[in-house]
This record gives structure tokens, sequence and C-alpha cells, in this order.
């Protein structure tokens, strides 16, 4: 029982040592993407949280490793003025394709102008989250409107990233540690 609840407390000490991550200039175009939260999905507890400074004509590129059957969910939370500045899209693409998989503007929950996405991987390989300032509508989906962006889109936003591989073992884990917890309760 020791040796669990020793395991568990590594496991909580980890959050804190991995959950918070920043980004390295330039990484402005899918060559030069940061590599910060490449090895997501092997990181309990497979989310992380940054504090993003996007600046004039900015993009940040991260690239991301995801095996089929990885769940992977963004969120872009402006905080330059909160909900609105700065005005945010995201996009989703993998290795060599130039029209993103999946992207958004302005995410629907709370009348924001940040960006979410989700995404479940079907393919096993290397990605790319590119998030830059609005500049239109048109061409959101294209590489092009995050690589040599232009736009004055400038102030901080929150970047929240998980990847989860396989829900279903991990759903079997969080059972597991709860009826750990009801055992020890009942002694
Ligand atoms: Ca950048
Ligand atoms: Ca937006």
């Amino acid at each position: 029982m020791k040796r669990a609840l020793t395991v568990v407390l590594s496991a909580l000490l980890s959050v804190q040592a991995f959950a918070l991550f920043s980004e390295t200039e330039p990484n402005n175009t899918r060559a030069t993407a940061d590599m910060v939260l490449y090895n997501l999905r092997n990181t309990p507890p497979y989310a992380n949280v940054g504090v993003i400074n996007l600046t004039l004509n900015d993009s940040d590129f991260f690239k991301i490793r995801l095996e089929a059957g990885d769940y992977l969910s963004v969120v872009v939370f402006p905080i330059g003025t909160p909900y609105f500045a700065p005005d945010t899209v995201i996009a989703l693409f993998d290795e060599t394709g130039d029209t993103a998989l999946t992207f958004n503007d302005d995410a629907p929950l709370g009348d924001s102008f940040g960006s979410a996405l989700v995404w479940r991987a079907d393919v096993s390989g290397d990605y790319y989250l590119a998030i830059t300032g609005f500049h239109g509508f048109v061409g959101q989906d294209e590489i092009g409107y995050y690589e040599g962006a232009s736009h004055t889109q400038v102030g901080s936003y929150v970047l929240t990233v998980s990847v989860v591989p396989e829900p279903a073992s991990m759903l079997a884990l969080g059972v597991g540690l709860v009826g750990l917890a009801l055992r020890r309760r009942r002694r």
C-alpha cells in the first residue's frame, strides 16, 4: 500500500514538473516548429499549459507526435484582453499537407475570439499545430495563412494542449485508483 501511494504521489509531483511550458522563437514555420509538445502523448498527465506571446506578424508552430487512436484537444484563450485579444486562428496540419486537417477561428463557447480544436488521429505521424493572428476569413485552412502571416494581433494567450493515448485504458486506470482509495478508507 505504501508503495502504491508513493507511485500516486510521484505521479502528482510529475504533474507540476511537466505541466508548464514556454515557446522558443523563431517558430513561425513548420521547419522551425517548437518541439516542446512533441512527446506529450508519452508524458503523463498528457496535458500542458503555456502562456504564449503573439507579436506583430507572428505565428507559433508546435510539432506534435500522434499515434493512431490518440485524442488531441487544444484551446487558445486570449488574455491580452480576456476572451478577445489577440484574435487568434488555429489549424492542424499533417506532415505533408498544405491544407489543414481541421481549423478554427473563434471558439463557439463563451463568445470568444480565441480558438479551439479537437482531432482523433487515424494515422500515426508527425503533426503541426499552427496559431496566428486573425487576418481575414479567406484561406484559414491553408498553410500560407500561417507561414508568412501578416497581421496586427498582439498580446498573450493561454495555450492548453492535451494528447490522450488510449482513453479506454486510462479509464480503467482511473477506476483502479478509485478502488485503491476505497479499499484504504475501509481499513
Ligand atoms: Ca512565433
Ligand atoms: Ca479568432
